[in-house]
């Protein structure tokens, strides 16, 4: 029994070094290098090249290294029978909650405003916002979602979520299937999108979603690129339905430099960095499940092959 780790973004000695860390004896493989594939029981993975994990004949696990697992979907030579499991972590949902807390504060206080007119050398004060007087609406109340939604509350914004079954969470107003999406996105202020990438939700943050928001709302997107339909935001921003958008995650990453998002003085960028799988917090559940398909036990954290996250 071995874990494979493979992943593209020079981070392979990192998670591997970790993995050795918190339990030496077990056999760790880059998958760069050579190594028998017959041994492999686990794949460690993020953002693996197309092809990379069909060449494991006794595979029995497929672990992503972050929440998302829409990448491993969407690569059509992924052995369609092998479990799928996620990072499920409070530092994780933590960060998330606090990266979001931050862009609504910047955007509600005109930080990003006053940076372009200091550029600009202009003098001049705008209106901001109470905390009191602005509702938040989440889309996706999982992990991330929900945490991000009380602790926002605790702040005390007003709260909405809105996820596919009803949820039942503190201080927060909560709003479930396609049926209350209107009634959900009528009242938000400040909508953040904390979907996984489906088929049902790609393209979710589009023209039609945009106008059933009140004028001058806010988007934030952090999911995943594909729920955004990039000239639907372009466009409603500049009729002026939008106030602004904040985004960290995009069709294609690194951004093309000659993507409109780039200069665009309504949308501000992160570089997909919101919130990142803490080696050291998550190498437990990793470890975990790797004796516990030794062990034939059901694994932590797995993903809902059906539902697709
Ligand atoms: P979860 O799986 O825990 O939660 C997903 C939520 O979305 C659930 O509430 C689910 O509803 C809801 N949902 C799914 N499909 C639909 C739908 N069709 N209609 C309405 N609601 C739906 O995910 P996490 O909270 O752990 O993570 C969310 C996403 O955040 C990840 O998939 C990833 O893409 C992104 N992410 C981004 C990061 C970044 O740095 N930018 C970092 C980490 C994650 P229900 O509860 O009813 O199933
Ligand atoms: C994740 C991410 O899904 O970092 O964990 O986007």
């Amino acid at each position: 029994m071995a874990i494979v780790i493979i992943r593209q973004d020079g981070k392979i000695d990192l998670w591997k070094d970790a993995l050795l860390e918190a339990d030496p004896s077990i056999k760790v493989y880059n998958y760069l290098e050579e190594h028998p594939k017959e041994g492999v029981s686990m794949a460690l993975t993020w953002k693996h090249p197309e092809e990379s994990l069909s060449v494991y004949p006794n595979l029995k696990c497929i672990a992503s290294a972050g929440a998302g697992v829409d990448y491993i979907f969407e690569d059509e030579t992924v052995p369609k029978n092998i479990p799928i499991t996620r990072i499920v972590d409070p530092y994780l949902a933590g960060d998330m909650s606090e990266h979001v807390l931050a862009v609504i504060m910047a955007h509600i206080k005109n930080l990003n405003a006053y940076k372009l007119n200091q550029v600009a050398g202009i003098w001049k004060t705008i209106a901001y916002k109470r905390i009191k007087d602005v509702t938040v609406g989440i889309m996706g109340l999982g992990e991330l979602g929900s945490l991000t939604g009380s602790d926002l509350y605790r702040y005390g914004f007003t709260v909405q979520g809105w996820s596919r079954s009803k949820k039942s969470i503190e201080g927060v107003k909560t709003f479930a299937g396609d049926a209350e999406l209107k009634p959900f996105l009528n009242t938000t202020d400040i909508l953040v999108c904390l979907l996984p990438l489906t088929p049902e939700t790609t393209g979710v943050l589009n023209a039609s979603l945009f106008r059933q928001l009140p004028e001058h709302a806010y988007v934030v997107n952090v999911a995943r690129g594909g729920h955004l339909v990039d000239e639907d935001l372009v466009q409603a921003l500049q009729i002026g339905h939008l106030s602004g958008a904040c985004l960290d995650v995009y069709h294609q990453e690194p951004l093309p430099k000659d993507h409109p998002f780039w200069s665009h003085p309504k949308i501000h960028m992160t570089p997909h960095y919101a919130s990142v799988s803490d080696t050291a917090s998550v190498i437990p559940q990793i470890i975990e499940n790797y004796h516990r398909i030794a062990k034939g036990h059901p694994l932590l954290n797995e993903v809902d092959r059906k539902k697709g996250y």
